[in-house]
């Protein structure tokens, strides 16, 4: 397919250390989407971003911090209105960690601006756009519509959490949208959020495509 890379931004999804093999929160296959990407930043997007998940220690996400509580149970968080429903994670991403740094194969130099969220310890923020109240931005719609960017190609992890979010919000934003399906991986729990999530993403207007298939127009 043709993109108009003059208007569209390349974003890279979490591509962390904690989500690749050996990571907090391991996508399996994470670390295979890096070549993929890697190629695709090179190609001449007006702009490349990528993200990172980036919680302070006591994030309101993790399990640890609520007592009685196991990962991936759910919890909801009844400061905000309507309440948050929160899916609950072993400790991942913490700021200024290891395990929050870019995997070591990414190519960080063609990145032009790094957004980190989920930096409120109280809130999550799964989108690269907006936290998970679904109001408060990250500022990434600002940047890319001073910059005219009409399009966003997605990349990164996970496909059914971050990636999906990012993919929703940037449509509500009026953005043309391609996920590039070998560029991204799933966490996939519970099992069949993975078909869930894609079947949503096209029938609300995702463009699902491969690496091979986007030529420069
Ligand atoms: C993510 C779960 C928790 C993601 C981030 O990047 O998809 N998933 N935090
Ligand atoms: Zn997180």
């Amino acid at each position: 397919m043709k993109i108009p890379f003059d208007k569209t931004a390349l974003i890279i999804v979490d591509v962390q250390n904690d989500f690749c093999p050996g990571g907090r929160l391991a996508v399996i296959d994470g670390d295979a989407i890096i070549p993929v990407i890697n190629s695709l930043a090179a190609m001449g997007f007006a702009r490349v971003v990528a993200t990172q998940d980036w919680h302070p220690e006591d994030h309101v996400s993790f399990a640890s911090k609520h007592p009685g509580k196991s990962p991936f149970d759910t919890i909801s968080i009844d400061s905000y209105d309507p309440p948050v429903d929160q899916v609950l994670w072993p400790d991942h991403c913490v700021a200024g960690t290891a395990g929050a740094e870019f995997h070591k194969d990414l190519h960080t130099k063609p990145v032009d601006v790094i957004i980190r969220k989920g930096v409120n310890p109280g809130l999550d923020s799964y989108s690269a756009f907006f936290e998970n109240d679904h109001t408060t931005p990250t500022g990434l719609a600002g940047y890319l519509g001073t910059l005219r960017i009409r399009t966003v190609v997605l990349t990164g992890l996970a496909m059914d959490v971050c990636v999906y979010y990012s993919a929703m919000d940037a449509l509500s934003l009026g953005l043309s949208v391609v996920l590039v399906e070998d560029g991204v991986r799933g966490i996939d729990t519970p099992q069949g959020s993975l078909r869930e999530k894609k079947e949503e993403m096209i029938s609300s207007g995702v463009v699902i495509t491969t690496s091979e298939e986007i030529e420069k127009s």
